[in-house]
């Protein structure tokens, strides 16, 4: 299950292969430490945008093609992420796509992208009223 098609986006990204979009993890008290596993980053863009509500900029680093990094944020509840680039110089046809793995301390958690479309889903709409108004 890819959360993609939950997004609203018009457009699919690397042929829907891998998503570009911004996600709001609310885990809803301290967690601890929560390491992010990104795949195929290979432009700017994707960045760790917020931790617990406060304004962050952690960027991940462009690598080549299929390359895999790991971040680890500490102390968190809460976060926001862009996940790949949509505006891509690299990539201008397909934007810059990104897939993630989320995993936190507490056992057997590991969290993917499409377990969170209702993420998507609030996002999207919380956009569509923005528009509207
Ligand atoms: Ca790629
Ligand atoms: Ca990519």
């Amino acid at each position: 299950m890819r959360s993609v098609a939950m997004l609203g986006l018009k457009t699919t990204f690397e042929n829907g292969q891998l998503e570009v979009g911004r996600f709001k993890f609310d885990f809803g008290k301290n967690v601890g430490s929560v390491t992010l596993d990104l795949f195929d980053v290979e432009d700017k863009g994707t960045s760790i945008l917020q931790v617990n509500d406060k304004a962050t900029t952690i960027n991940a680093v462009a690598g080549a093609d299929s390359n895999r990094q790991t971040i680890t944020i500490h102390d968190v509840s809460s976060f926001v992420i862009q996940l790949g680039n949509h505006d891509s110089k690299l990539f201008p046809k397909t934007g810059d796509g990104v897939s993630m793995r989320v995993s936190v301390p507490e056992p057997g958690t590991v969290i993917s992208l499409g377990a969170l479309a209702v993420a998507g889903i609030i996002s999207a709409r919380q956009r569509k009223k923005v528009n509207i108004g």
